[in-house]
């Protein structure tokens, strides 16, 4: 059966009132507002639950019941299964509401899952709907350009968008062809200097070489393009293959640069959930797209924080 609600908690207590208590929730959905709320983009939570399985029939049996558990081991013995890091887990643990009744584990997932969605959107607020003016940044060859060169082409044949890529150069020059080709393939404008004086486009690329924000004459001047592009969408991209200490390493050095979000690269290596939601609770910072795959314009995809949930979940 499906319940809804506007948080969580308040689909979980129909559930509870309709189906009792021991109801099994086996999915957990976000989804738009069915109201007049859907207009400014309104969500709230679909439980889809059943009824525990009847008692068995013959005589003196027990019935099965759900363990049942403290509502913080619950919580905690499905935190380390996920095998998120020891920050996220302290982090989800915190946003928990202080609750002394006991959970079973279908209750702990519900309860957690609204607590990651919670995170998920507090960090992906700051991402626009629609994205104008776009520009990737990140370290030396995390998949910037390729990145770039699948959403044009997306914004271009799919979405009918008028589109500009400016190629620009860092202190080295950006060895970027491939993206330029591609674009003039397209008939898509390409601006390799900068020049306010052009009629703005629909949808705008900036594509620069990467670089190491320790490095500081280069960061100068990235910040002086960056600037002038004045992007809405400012996305730090890593190459998701690589260890977590290394990418939590990558969001501290271009933080000061406020990324609206992330662009993660090389799906086709690594998908790990667990890694996605460490960046997630440990900084604050939520994936716009993922790229997968060295070719145009394939394994390009928006996803949100329902898609890295059901991931998590299904590692379990
Ligand atoms: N397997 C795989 N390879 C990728 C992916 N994205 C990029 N690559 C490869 O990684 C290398 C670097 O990609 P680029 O897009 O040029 O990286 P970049 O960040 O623009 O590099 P710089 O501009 O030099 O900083 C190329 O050989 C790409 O073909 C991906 O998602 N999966
Ligand atoms: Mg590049």
């Amino acid at each position: 059966m499906l319940f809804k609600g506007h948080t969580a908690e308040e689909a979980l207590a129909k559930v509870h009132e309709t189906l009792g208590s021991s109801a099994i929730v086996v999915q957990l959905k976000r989804v738009p507002s069915a109201g007049v709320g859907r207009i400014w983009g309104a969500m709230e939570i679909e439980a889809w639950a059943q009824a525990p399985a009847p008692a068995p029939a013959e005589r003196g049996a027990k019935p099965t019941k759900l363990r049942r558990t403290s509502a913080e081991s619950g919580t905690m013995d499905l935190l380390k299964s996920w095998g998120l890091g020891a920050a996220s887990t302290r982090i989800i643990q915190q946003s928990l509401p202080a609750s002394t009744s006991e959970l079973n584990s279908q209750e702990a997932c519900l309860q957690l899952g609204g607590a990651l969605l919670a995170a998920w959107d507090k960090a992906a607020s700051r991402i626009p709907n629609t994205a104008r003016r776009i520009a990737l940044i990140g370290a030396a060859g995390t998949g910037k350009s390729v990145a770039t060169a699948k959403w044009l082409t997306i914004e271009t044949l799919r979405h009918q968008q008028n589109c500009r890529v400016w190629c620009l150069d860092g202190i080295v020059a950006n060895s970027s062809e491939f993206l330029i080709q591609h674009a003039e393939l397209l008939g898509i404008q390409v601006e390799t200097t900068w020049n306010p004086a052009l009629p703005s486009c629909s949808r705008e690329f900036l594509d620069l070489p990467g670089w190491t924000p320790s490095d500081r004459d280069v960061s100068d001047r990235m910040a002086n393009l960056l600037d002038r592009f004045e992007p809405d969408c400012l996305l730090l991209t890593l190459n998701a293959a690589y260890e977590t200490a290394i990418l939590q390493e990558q969001v501290r050095a271009f933080e000061d640069l406020r990324p609206h979000g992330l662009l993660l690269t090389h799906l086709d290596e690594c998908a790990s959930p667990t890694k996605v939601w460490d960046l997630v609770l440990g900084h604050g910072i939520a994936p716009m797209a993922t790229s997968g795959g060295r070719f145009i314009p394939g394994g390009f995809e928006q996803t949100g924080g329902e898609f890295w949930m059901e991931r998590l979940f299904a590692q379990i």
